[in-house]
């Protein structure tokens, strides 16, 4: 008995002692001002935040001027070039057997540099990691020494490999009595928290500037919180409670401190007409989630440079069954376009639409991917996400034609395991000419017409 009280008074005892250790961390969070640590991961399959900084490597057509020596066995080397935000490159070797060197001081020497051996990711024999590969030439400049992982794909092929940080700088403050977890990472690999966003920006999924994040939900992770994505650019400014903060990062990621400010507004008007839109909005002053409804289309925003990243429009068809469609990669008037004070910038997007399909030609087959083309230029497909309650999208059907107008074919599209809209035409024996591909889709009072493009079977 007394040996089962002495347990129960050590349990009580270090239960109230990590509930003190929590209560007196969390008591210690300040207001509006944190100190950031270093934090390992996560890994870029698992978070937005990570994934948006990552990079993919072509190989280099040959040994670079830069390096002037290599490590032992390097015949069939292949050769990687990371541009780093400062202006500075970081090259990469990788030997068969899953070994990769790395140039971390930029002396062009890789034969006094260690091996890094890849490891099996996920599926074994299909993708290997290597590192943390720490650079040892920026740290040198004050900054923060730039650290990363590298992952290379199938070895019978001259493959990409991609980088991306193995980490970023955390703390927690508190906003308006809230504490938040934020989060900054090196995405431009410079050691310098400090590089804003640039538009237009290539690729929105990979753009070359620092991030920030914050935890908005409180889940412990970075990533989108109802409508809003948890992880920005790097911007002058953040939104906390539909209030605006100016961001002051040390440029070396030791603290970040946000004071409330009131910024000189413009207008965005989304003319959309029959469809609301979502957008993640880029920015070089706040980036932030935005939303215009039927029968809001106008937003007051910080006036700066903007474009708009990953973006979906939503309407209802005949039916009223709702439909969403999503553009990855927006059209020219929407990738970069300036919000001035007390002016308002209106942008066009949605109808008139081209209904078309991206057609690829496999012999014997020919696999389509449905695609409608806005006013303003952008590509969207079909998404069955985003979609409220229990509603699916109509399904959704093709037609083949020929020139003299006969149907050769039709069929139905089906979500792949990636949630990409696909479907596959058997090409009957002995064809050859010309076909149009029609898209059966209804997108409610929208106007559409179908491209008339002709492909070739030769
Ligand atoms: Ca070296
Ligand atoms: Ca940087
Ligand atoms: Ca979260």
């Amino acid at each position: 008995m007394k040996r089962i009280g002495i347990a129960w008074l050590a349990v009580v005892v270090v239960t109230a002692g990590v509930l003190l250790v929590v209560l007196a961390g969390r008591s210690s969070i300040e207001e509006s001002r944190c100190p950031l640590r270093y934090q390992k991961g996560p890994s870029s399959d698992g978070s937005i935040m990570i994934n948006m900084a990552e990079r993919m490597l072509l190989p280099l057509p040959g040994k670079p001027a830069q390096i002037r020596d290599l490590p032992p066995g390097a015949g069939q080397a292949r050769f990687y070039q990371l541009e780093c935000g400062d202006g500075s490159s970081v090259f990469l070797c990788l030997l068969p057997g899953r070994k990769l060197y790395v140039d971390t001081d930029g002396d062009g020497m890789l034969s006094n540099e260690r091996c890094f051996r890849g490891i099996d990711r996920g599926q074994p024999g299909y993708n290997w990691e290597y590192g943390p590969v720490r650079l040892k030439s920026t740290a040198a400049k004050g900054g923060a020494t730039p650290c990363f992982r590298v992952r290379s794909f199938r070895e019978d092929v001259p493959g990409p490999v991609s980088v991306h940080p193995d980490g970023c700088q955390t703390g927690w403050l508190r906003i308006d009595g809230r504490a938040y977890q934020f989060a900054a990472v090196d995405g431009d690999y410079d050691g310098r928290f400090s590089t804003r966003l640039s538009l237009p920006v290539a690729d929105p999924w990979r753009r070359q500037c620092d991030l920030i994040a914050v935890d908005r939900d409180g889940d412990g992770e970075f990533r989108y919180s109802g409508r809003r994505c948890e992880v920005m650019p790097l911007g002058r400014m953040v939104v906390m409670h539909d209030k605006y903060y100016a961001i002051d990062l040390e440029p070396d990621g030791s603290r970040l401190e946000l004071r409330a400010v009131q910024p000189a507004l413009g207008e965005l008007v989304i003319d959309c007409p029959g469809a609301e839109f979502e957008c993640d909005l880029l920015s070089d002053a706040a980036p932030q989630s935005f939303y215009w409804t039927y029968e809001s289309k106008s937003h007051p925003l910080p006036a700066g440079t903007y474009g708009v990243g990953r973006g979906t429009l939503r309407t209802l068809n005949a039916d009223g069954r709702p439909l969403a469609f999503q553009c990855d990669h927006p059209g020219s008037s929407l990738e970069c376009f300036e919000i001035k004070a007390g002016e308002t910038t209106t942008l066009k997007i949605g109808a008139p639409f081209v209904t078309t399909a991206e057609v690829r030609w496999t012999g014997g087959q020919v696999e389509m991917k449905p695609v409608l083309r806005d006013c303003a230029g952008s590509v969207y497909v079909p998404t069955p996400s985003g979609h409220a309650g229990p509603w699916r999208p109509s399904p959704l059907t093709f037609s083949i034609f020929d020139e003299q107008g006969n149907r050769l074919g039709s069929g139905q599209f089906a979500y792949s395991l990636e949630g990409t809209l696909t479907s596959s035409w058997r090409v009957p024996s002995g064809f050859k000419g010309k076909y149009r591909v029609q898209i059966d889709l209804d997108v409610g009072p929208c106007e559409a017409r179908h491209d008339q493009t002709w492909h070739v079977i030769e």
